[in-house]
């Protein structure tokens, strides 16, 4: 049984936790919407909040959710999951649901499960989605800073996979990131239950770095090509701008974990301080060496690393760059009127009255020869 566990929250975490599920991880899903939630036929344990009918991309709805029935979500997490060590709360931050309760959610869940660490896989949107989508991830990702018992938070950049795949559809790149991101953990996991003669990767190693507040990444590349020490740590420091998730963009990784994959002689071409040359010394790192005649791979997980303000800039430049638009579009709700210019002619639509009828001997003294 896998000591981590997935929580889905509104439509996008429910799809992460279906793959979750599919993978083996213990799963569950709240959303304020019924229908969207019943897709997820793989995930069992699904609290619906009563009363709600979708969030329709409105935090402060969400928030009043929470609210209202946060006691009844703390004992169906409790009873969802079972000797877990630590959760994944998942949710895209631009909707309304899962990015109005996740937070908060969290914050609470950290208080009132004592013992399970409490994380995030928060995806973040493509860079075209817009103004209310943007507003919306701004709110998250500070309100998700602010949490104080908060462990590693996966941002799972939407806009990364569209990178990878510039003709497919939204559909495609949902389900790649979905995909990807759950098989990067579940990867690390499988690492975890590997025995090797030389350095193990062991579970208490993971949640070590997965305990970590900040941001962690898991990038993963093939190093088959690779003849120099200083070709590997390039492809090594490469894969941290092209995985799934937010590019690293600072120095500053407080735990990580390297694991090598392949066979013996190309192992020798890793040299672990010149690849964290470029972002600092870990305070610690976890090593793991499995031999194997496969191709080879190194994998590396950075934790703590801070919110990648560049990017998240690049979400809110539109939105100040576009500030007086907005502001006005908004205004305008309340104070537009329409004036016709044609109202004289209401006129003639209205019609004469039927002249009363006079005396009868009048219309006949009329027509009189
Ligand atoms: N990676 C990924 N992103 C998704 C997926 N579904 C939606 N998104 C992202 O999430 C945004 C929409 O949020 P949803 O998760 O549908 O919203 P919600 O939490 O259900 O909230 P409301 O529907 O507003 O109540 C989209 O703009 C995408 O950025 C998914 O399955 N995977
Ligand atoms: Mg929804």
């Amino acid at each position: 049984m896998k000591s981590i566990g997935i929580l889905g929250v509104g439509q996008a975490g429910g799809n992460i936790a279906e793959i979750a599920s599919a993978l083996g991880f213990q799963s569950a899903l709240i959303n304020t919407n019924k229908r969207d939630g019943a897709v997820n036929t793989k995930v069992d344990k699904k609290f619906f909040v009563p009363g709600y009918n979708g969030a329709g991309q409105d935090r402060a709805l969400a928030l009043r959710a929470v609210h209202d029935h946060h006691q009844e979500m703390i004992e169906f997490v409790k009873r969802s999951f079972k000797n877990i060590k630590s959760l994944f709360v998942a949710f895209s931050t631009d909707g309304g649901t899962g990015s109005g309760m996740s937070p908060i959610l969290i914050d609470i869940l950290a208080d009132q499960i004592p013992g399970i660490k409490i994380g995030a896989i928060a995806v973040i949107p493509e860079r075209n989605v817009l103004a209310g989508n943007r507003i919306n991830t701004a709110e998250c990702i500070e309100e998700l800073s602010r949490i104080e018992n908060l462990a590693s938070v996966f941002l799972v950049d939407n806009d990364q996979v569209r990178k990878m795949n510039p003709q497919s559809s939204k559909q495609e790149i949902y389900m790649a990131a979905n995909q990807q991101v759950m098989e990067a953990i579940n990867h690390i996991i499988k690492v975890t239950q590997k025995s090797s003669y030389f350095g193990n990767f062991d579970e208490t190693d993971l949640l070590n770095i997965l305990d970590t507040r900040g941001v962690t990444i898991i990038a993963s590349t093939p190093i088959t090509g690779e003849k120099t020490t200083a070709e590997v740590t390039n492809s090594v420091q490469k894969s941290w701008a092209h995985s799934i998730f937010c590019p690293v963009e600072a120095m500053g990784v407080i735990r990580a974990g390297l694991i090598y994959d392949g066979p013996e002689r190309i192992s020798k071409l890793i040299n672990a301080p010149a690849i964290f040359e470029k972002i600092g010394e870990p305070v610690q790192l976890f090593e793991g060496t499995y031999l194997s005649d496969g191709d080879p791979t190194i994998t590396t997980i950075l934790a703590g690393l801070s919110f990648p303000t560049r990017r998240l800039l690049s979400l809110e430049e539109s939105l100040e760059k576009n500030r007086e638009r907005l502001q006005s579009l908004v205004n305008k709700e309340y104070s537009q009127k329409y004036k016709s210019r044609v109202s004289w002619a209401s006129n003639l639509k209205t019609r004469r009255p039927d002249k009363p009828a006079g005396p009868l001997t009048e219309k006949l003294s009329k027509y009189q020869k």
